[in-house]
């Protein structure tokens, strides 16, 4: 199913030269209207009329979260506050949110890609959609929300948490499609095995997960506990909110909506761009949004592209599933380590329950790496072998996929806080 068959299937020449004109028409405009922008071009001696086609891209300036931070809230929008009908904000770690705005034919193109990326994943106007993101300043509630409602499915939209309530609706509405981060899609799964309800009584389908990184093993193991198929939405505020990307029904890559987010693989330490086919950090520049038009946004994101033609008809690009973030990544004793590779090992072993944490810690100089498993109650039961046999054999896997030494520790059930937003899977008490 394609919702936008002509831009989803667009040749690749046309849809170029559909890239270049809305390039030029950005370019254009955010010189005119967005001091910040005018300042970058000027000292890169760079004039709206240097851009003349998508292959001048890369000599534009790039945009970072700090840029957005240093312009708060609204020093970055391109229309007259009038003109704004929505903002949502994302809180980081540190400092202030990142603010963004949206005019009304924002919310207009933001609605259409989300409506594209369910239809991708199968869901159709017959579909009951249970969000379960948050509603707020979060852009994954009132995100999916307006997909949804475009593609006339009939919209549950409960927000994150209150579990029991979430089987409740799931249960009295028969709900057929659930969105929500893949971290909660499991602890609904850990839920309805609790309370007794079998997947198989439910009428869920399909789900759209995202938000946080999640590995191909993660999918497999949602899909098993919620006998559903689990498809990929990729996106962020910045650059429009969920839907700036979603698998087909064929789980293959992600397909970006190119004729509004122009994507760029780029080195991340050299900033320069990367040959097709390598991994490195996904860029994108808008070029449709009105209210926050931004130029090559460093997402941080890792990731590589695909622009061979999908077996779903689509010619959109597909980014590879995104299972880490330059920022995501901590350094060990000088090694890079991602969660989503102790993800892949604890879930490929399979002998473990799929919750996890990482606490990182600086012991007389040297850092040290704590990774906390959950494992059934009856581990700790039986005799004391069991359970030396499993740490083992999960130290000894996890110090072979990151080539560092690791301590393992098997917790009992629960003792992991579960989250019903993004997961946190890091905790490191280095303070560096
Ligand atoms: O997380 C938007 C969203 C809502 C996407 C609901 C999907 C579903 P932010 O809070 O601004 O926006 O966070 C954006 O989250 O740069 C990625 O690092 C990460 N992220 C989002 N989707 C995925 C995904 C929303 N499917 C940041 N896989 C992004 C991996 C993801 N990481």
């Amino acid at each position: 199913m394609i919702w936008n068959p002509h831009y989803e299937c667009m040749d690749r020449e046309e849809m170029r030269a559909v890239q270049s004109k809305r390039l030029c028409d950005t370019v254009d405009r955010v010189y005119h209207n967005v001091p910040f922008y005018r300042n970058k071009m000027q000292q890169l001696g760079l004039e709206p009329g240097d851009i003349k086609s998508i292959d001048d891209i890369s000599k534009l300036p790039f945009t970072t979260k700090q840029d957005l931070r240093d312009n708060y809230p609204f020093g970055l929008f391109a229309v007259p506050k009038s003109e704004i009908v929505r903002v949502h904000a994302s809180s980081g770690t540190t400092g202030k949110p990142t603010v963004v705005g949206y005019s009304r034919k924002d919310i207009g193109i933001f609605s259409e890609v989300v409506a594209r990326s369910l239809y991708a994943a199968g869901a159709s106007r017959d579909d009951i959609i249970q969000v379960a993101y948050g509603y707020g300043l979060f852009t994954g509630g009132l995100g999916l929300h307006y997909g949804a409602e475009k593609i006339g499915a009939t919209v549950i939209p409960i927000s994150g948490g209150n579990t029991q309530k979430q089987l409740q609706l799931m249960q009295d509405f028969e709900s057929t499609v659930i969105a929500c981060t893949p971290s909660y899609a499991l602890y609904l799964a850990e839920a309805m095995d609790e309370s007794g309800i079998s997947p198989d009584s439910l009428s869920l389908k399909i789900g759209v997960f995202g938000a946080e990184p999640w590995t191909e093993e993660m999918r497999h193991k949602i899909e098993k506990n919620l006998n559903i198929k689990a498809y990929d939405i990729y996106g962020l505020s910045e650059i429009m909110g969920p839907g700036v990307a979603n698998d087909c029904i064929y789980q293959n890559g992600l397909h970006i909506w190119e004729d509004h987010f122009i994507p760029e693989i780029i080195s991340p330490d050299t900033l320069t761009p990367l040959e097709q086919g390598q991994i490195g950090e996904l860029v994108f520049t808008t070029i449709t949004k009105e209210a926050l038009p931004l130029l090559r946004y460093r997402t941080r994101d890792l990731t590589r592209l695909n622009y061979d033609k999908c077996q779903c008809g689509r010619t959109a690009v597909r980014m590879e599933k995104c299972t880490g973030r330059s920022d995501d990544m901590i350094i060990i004793r000088g090694v890079n380590v991602f969660p989503s590779q102790v993800e892949s090992v604890l879930l490929e072993i399979g002998e473990t329950k799929p919750h996890y944490l990482l606490i990182v810690e600086r012991e007389n100089s040297l850092d040290t790496l704590e990774i906390w498993v959950e494992v059934d109650d009856y581990y700790f039961s039986d005799e004391i072998g069991k359970l030396e046999g499993l740490t083992k054999k999960i130290k000894h896997a996890v110090e072979s996929t990151l080539g560092i030494s690791v301590k393992i520790k098997l917790v009992e059930p629960k003792t992991i806080q579960r989250s019903e937003g993004k997961a946190k899977r890091v905790i490191d008490k280095r303070n560096i």
